[in-house]
């Protein structure tokens, strides 16, 4: 019985000195001094032993058992130790290494669109106003003259929130609530920039898109005064020779309407692909602002008149910059971002 303990106490003491985690010297404890453990048991037989074996086989055992318990106990400090001087040394800073550069964010080329042309307008003398994107149909269609039966305010092609609220398909109520304020005085100079909403998904169209949109009223504003403002951002907005035109159309809320086309970006006027070979390119729709929305809004027909104009700031875009889908300005690829860096 007492060489058995000696050869445990030997072998168990050797195991714990190559004990190497603190794991491994967990499970070298349960193994001797668990409950099922080997030094357990044999302490268990020696209530058995005749009584004449039984003290000194007792004491050395206990012995052996406190031995063993204290061995566990210093090598568990030394491994605590060593792990706490391990985590030290890989978390210690070399500070004569060279700064980590961060990299510094950069607009989006729609952000950096609609300020270019925003800025066209400042640089004219209007002023920016802004206004809500969740709005009422009285700002969004009814003040715009834009009649009950029209397609647009259809829930097919709007976003409505309740029966007379929806997300403002234009910028329009902008200027609306503007009028509204400032009637009936003049000059009115103002560029609305910002997001829209309507229905639509593809290549050309997506659900929210962002708008300029300019209105001026004053005393004797006339359609030539519309022209040579849309020449002038023309101009700026893609070189100082390109060429402008108006073509006849149809809006609820000017009288006369106009789309308005420059010569081809691609061709200059050739006929490519993306003028579908006309040389011309729409850009933005305008007109004289309808007496009955001046009316509306608490301005005098008889006493002065407007101009207006929208356009799309991702058609602008795309058109600058030759992206043929516009939902690359919604992807968020970081392979076109950069590029506007
Ligand atoms: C008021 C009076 C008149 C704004 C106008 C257009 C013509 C137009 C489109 C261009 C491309 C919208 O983004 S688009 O789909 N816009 O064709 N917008 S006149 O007329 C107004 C606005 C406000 C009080």
């Amino acid at each position: 019985m007492q060489k058995k303990l000696h050869e445990m106490a030997r072998i168990a003491s050797d195991e714990i000195k190559h004990a190497s985690a603190l794991e491994e010297l967990k499970q070298i404890q349960v193994r001797y001094l668990g409950k099922k453990g080997e030094m357990t048991a044999i302490l268990r037989t020696i209530a058995g032993l005749p009584s004449a074996e039984r003290p000194a086989a007792g004491s050395l055992a206990n012995r052996l058992r406190d031995e063993l318990t204290a061995s566990l106990s210093a090598r568990e400090e030394e491994l605590k130790r060593e792990t706490h001087r391990r985590l030290a040394e890989s978390s210690r800073v070399d500070v004569t290494l060279p700064g980590r550069k961060t990299g510094l964010g950069h607009l989006h080329p729609l952000t950096l669109v609609l300020e270019e042309m925003a800025d066209i307008f400042l640089g004219l003398g209007f002023t920016i106003a802004e206004g809500p994107e969740i709005e009422s149909d009285y700002y969004n269609f009814e003040a715009l003259n834009i009649p009950k039966e029209h397609p647009a305010r259809d829930m097919q092609d709007s976003f409505y929130i309740t029966a007379d609220v929806l997300l403002r398909t234009h910028t329009s109520p902008v200027q609306v609530r503007t009028m509204e304020k400032m009637a009936p005085q003049v000059p009115v100079r103002i560029v609305a920039p910002g997001k829209v909403y309507r229905r639509d998904d593809d290549a050309t169209h997506s659900p929210m898109f962002h708008q300029v949109e300019g209105l001026v009223i004053d005393r004797s504003i006339s359609l030539a005064n519309l022209k040579g403002t849309l020449l002038l951002f023309a101009r700026q907005m893609f070189g100082r020779e390109q060429q402008v035109r108006l073509r006849p159309s149809f809006f609820p809320f000017t009288e006369p309407s106009a789309e308005v086309d420059i010569a081809c970006v691609i061709c200059s006027g050739r006929g490519c692909r993306v003028c579908k070979d006309s040389g011309w390119i729409e850009i933005l729709g305008a007109g004289m602002v309808h007496p009955r929305v001046l009316e509306m809004s608490g301005y005098d027909p008889e006493e002065c008149s407007g101009f207006a104009f929208g356009m799309g700031v991702e058609r602008i875009a795309m058109l600058k910059y030759g992206v043929d889908d516009l939902r690359l300005f919604f992807a968020n690829d970081m392979r076109l971002l950069q590029q506007f860096r």
